[in-house]
């Protein structure tokens, strides 16, 4: 669904579980520094909004988007957060890179989620150009690290409260 259409950035905080008691580990590319920089942002001030404690936030860096997957594993073995936020913006250049990258990112991640008993959430943007992704990390669509944030404390509640 398009963004415009539905835009998590607008949400209702009292449905978000309390992440006082909770371990967020986040992943985030520095390819594009200036859009991941501000969707680290973003996810920071919302996980904190919502009870997560500085300290029980861990955040380590890999070179681009195509190592996420692997960032996000080590940080699962070494933090043993709850859940952890995988954050890179890939921008489409003239070459199909953008699509192997793209695809690269998206199975590694999901092989993640099935492999492991946590949440691995999906907050990489992936655009047409750059002006699509200013418009996602703080812009007029709203900060997907934000959106990534509650996603990830909406994924940790929903293995708490399980039944
Ligand atoms: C090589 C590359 C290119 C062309 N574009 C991006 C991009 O838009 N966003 C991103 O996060 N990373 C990019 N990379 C780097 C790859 O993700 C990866 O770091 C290299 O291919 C080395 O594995």
């Amino acid at each position: 669904m398009a963004s415009s259409l539905k835009n998590l950035s607008d949400y209702d905080p009292a449905l978000i579980p309390d992440g006082s008691s909770m371990k967020i580990g986040i992943v985030v590319s520095e390819w594009n520094e200036a859009i991941t920089s501000a969707l680290l942002e973003g996810a920071m001030n919302t996980l904190q909004k919502h009870g997560v404690k500085r300290e029980n936030i861990s955040i380590r860096t890999v070179p681009g988007s195509f190592e996420l997957s692997f960032g996000a594993r080590i940080v699962a073995e070494q933090s043993t957060p709850n859940a952890v936020i995988c954050l890179g913006c890939v921008i489409q250049g003239e070459t199909p890179h953008f699509d192997y990258i793209c695809q690269g990112i998206t199975l590694g991640i999901t092989e993640l989620n099935l492999d492991y008993d946590i949440p691995f959430i999906f907050g990489v943007l992936t655009t047409l150009n750059l002006q699509q992704a200013e418009d996602r990390c703080g812009g007029k669509h709203g900060n997907k690290g934000d959106e990534a944030a509650i996603t990830a404390l909406k994924m940790v509640g929903l293995i708490t409260t399980a039944s």
